[in-house]
């Protein structure tokens, strides 16, 4: 079985995705998600202008020595852009492996280890009683874990907040980023009363996860982490910048708050440290951005080692073919901690076909052959890229921050 097509696909369906689809001879096709938020067009320069002619001809079963391929004969290692292309590749090949099987991709990996699988909704309000009103209604849509973020006071824009009800949506269009001020001192005196009131409101029946988006020192987070223990966190989400592995230990000496990282990570070399000397309790890595499936499962394999569990990143800025891909990943690794979702947009699920599906908090991987999803390339085509930045951040002096 020969890959005859190897198609990159630009779309816009209420925001940008890039997605391949591959052709064998025999007429299969799988797809996968190369979707890099605000620097989309160098993953599909990559695919389009460097990849996807060396494609032409390949073995469609051979997918190890694809991305051994792709990997070490780029001599270039690692990084987003290259390793989202990896993904994309690596993501159709299991796709059309399964299709070839006749089996969901999950039954190839080892089959279920679990029924379902747990995710995580977003209750995000510019004040707290908006934030405990999505929380409320979270869970009576049957969320077993939520997570919480508030807009801080003196502060015009928060990570995590949407302006006006809309969905949260980071990435603005534009030909400039958004710029954001941030406050270290106002978020720390603030936000600890967002879980007390969430647990006073609501108990303690339910998950509570919290994500600091890389904004804090390492003792910071530590008084943070301190701050929060009476609210028995499932976890405490990029709490410094993700590229100092040393500040973790320093958190970890203070705090039995569980500690998530890795959204940013692309290869189990980022995250090697921080698993091996038990850093951390959750990694965060997706099937996107950290090399497809056949690199998500070396990472979470080298994570079950060392009583690390997995905890994929889930944001709408993923497409649904990596959603696809993530949910047979989460049902058949032993390590499974939980699943970010954040539904996608209708516009978006049109674009994008799928047959898993979300009942009472929990998530079920297609059972189709395959991935079960797709990209309706007609419908594709009526959303034409448009530019788009994720903000910048700025402390209040003018100095830039972390966002
Ligand atoms: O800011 O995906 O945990 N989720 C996150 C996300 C990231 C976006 C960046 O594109 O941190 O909201
Ligand atoms: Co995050």
């Amino acid at each position: 079985m020969r890959i005859v097509a190897a198609k990159v696909i630009v779309t816009c369906p209420d925001r940008n995705f890039v997605t391949l689809k591959l052709t064998t001879d025999d007429g299969l096709t799988g797809v996968g998600d190369a979707t890099l938020n605000g620097r989309e067009l160098a993953v599909a320069s990559y695919l389009r202008d460097h990849v996807c002619q060396l494609l032409i001809g390949r073995d469609a079963g051979r997918i190890e020595d694809t991305w051994q391929y792709l990997y070490r004969g780029a001599y270039w290692r690692r990084g987003p852009v290259t390793m989202a292309a990896v993904a994309a590749v690596d993501t159709a090949l299991w796709d059309i492996k399964g299709k070839a099987a006749g089996m969901p991709v999950y039954q190839l990996i080892g089959g279920r280890s679990r029924d379902a699988v747990t995710v995580y909704g977003h209750a995000t309000g510019a004040t707290i009683p908006e934030t405990l009103d999505q929380v409320a209604s979270l869970l009576d849509q049957g969320y077993r874990a939520v997570r919480v973020q508030v807009g801080i006071p003196g502060l015009d824009k928060t990570y995590g907040v949407p302006q006006g009800g809309e969905p949260y949506e980071p990435a603005t269009a534009g030909a400039r980023p958004e710029e954001a001020t941030w406050s270290t001192a106002k978020y720390l005196d603030f936000v600890p009363s967002l879980f007390a009131a969430v647990r006073e409101r609501f108990g303690q029946g339910f998950h509570l996860l919290h994500d600091v988006h890389h904004r804090l020192t390492p003792i910071e987070a530590a008084r943070l982490g301190k701050a929060l223990e009476p609210y028995s966190l499932f976890w405490l989400e990029d709490p410094i910048s993700e590229e100092s592995h040393e500040g973790f230990r320093l958190i970890r000496q203070h705090t039995t708050t569980p500690i998530a990282t890795g959204e940013v990570y692309n290869s189990i070399w980022d995250c090697r440290q921080l698993i091996t000397e038990q850093l951390i309790d959750y990694i965060r890595t997706s099937v996107t951005h950290a090399g497809g499936i056949t690199h998500l499962r070396r990472i979470f394999d080298l994570a079950a080692l060392h009583h690390v569990r997995t905890g994929s990143h889930g944001p709408t800025d993923l497409s649904p073919v990596c959603l696809a891909a993530a949910l047979h990943v989460d049902v058949a690794v032993p390590n499974f901690g939980i699943q970010e979702y954040m539904p996608h947009t209708g516009t978006t699920d049109a674009v994008f076909p799928h047959s898993y599906r979300f009942a009472d908090g929990l998530m079920y991987p297609s059972e189709e052959p395959g991935l079960g999803v797709d990209i309706d390339e007609k419908a594709a085509a009526a959303y034409p890229y448009r530019q788009a930045y994720l903000p910048v951040n700025r402390l209040e002096d003018g100095s830039m921050h972390d966002w």
